[in-house]
């Protein structure tokens, strides 16, 4: 059982002086726009539609907020990088983003969804190099991993271990797949420790792991998989 089932859509935040008051502890997701954040959150809370997934990616400027339990909750953070000119990203991360991660007391740790195939672009190092001088915690979530050999997947973690060193010792990185759930427990496990969360021990080890690749023949959608996180864009 997801220790984030519980999770309930709470508010929507577009300035910095209506974010919750009754925070305690907060979590936020920042990634690029289709990198598969809003699936992750969804995978986590195991809720289909908890976190829209988006079909028209990069549109929302807003902060969404999920409570998990009291005082407690995800953030979900505008997605960055799809479409948008660099003025318009520096003025999203200038107005709203920037002053968030380097101002929220509440805020125990950051997030970073990569996709698994296109990992560490400027853009995320951008976001890191913002978000490390709060001496938190970034966990990265290589997404989407399904969609890669089991030698790509160790390869990409090594890679992307590797570049995260520039940045500090406050960075770690592990396989994420929203498909067939490669990773869950493990970032339960990181995240609940962030949160002082009590990760339950009946959670049953994740069976039969597939690779995309391996599962599904060319062209062809895997069953089960729109019903868990919505339509594909
Ligand atoms: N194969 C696969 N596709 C994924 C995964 N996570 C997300 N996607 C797809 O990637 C696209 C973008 O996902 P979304 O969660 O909306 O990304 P966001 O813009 O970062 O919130 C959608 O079509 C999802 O179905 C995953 O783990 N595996
Ligand atoms: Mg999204």
């Amino acid at each position: 059982m997801s220790l984030f089932r519980k999770a309930v859509f709470h508010t929507t935040v577009a300035n910095l002086q209506d974010l919750p008051m009754d925070s305690v502890c907060e979590i936020a997701f920042a990634g690029r726009s289709n990198a598969g954040k809003s699936s992750a959150i969804n995978t986590l809370a195991d809720h289909t539609r908890l976190a829209f997934v988006s079909k028209t990616p990069g549109r929302t400027q807003h902060l969404n907020y999920f409570t998990l339990a009291e005082g407690k909750y995800f953030v979900d953070l505008p997605g960055y990088g799809f479409a948008k000119a660099p003025e318009e990203i520096r003025s999203q991360w200038e107005s709203l983003l920037g002053p968030y991660l380097r101002h929220r007391t509440t805020l125990a740790g950051l997030v970073l969804i990569m996709d698994s195939r296109h990992p560490l672009t400027d853009l995320d190092a951008q976001l890191i190099e913002l978000f490390a001088p709060s001496g938190k915690p970034i966990h990265v979530l290589l997404s989407k991993a399904d969609k890669l050999t089991r030698m790509e997947q160790a390869e990409v973690v090594r890679e992307v271990k590797a570049g995260l060193l520039q940045f500090g010792s406050n960075c770690s990185v592990q396989l994420f797949s929203s498909f067939n759930r490669l990773g869950v427990r493990e970032a339960e496990l990181i995240l609940g420790g962030w949160l002082g969360m009590e990760v339950p021990d009946d959670v049953p080890p994740p069976t039969g792991l597939r690779t995309e690749k391996a599962a599904r023949p060319k062209n062809r959608k895997a069953i089960g998989w729109s019903a868990r996180v919505g339509k594909k864009t």
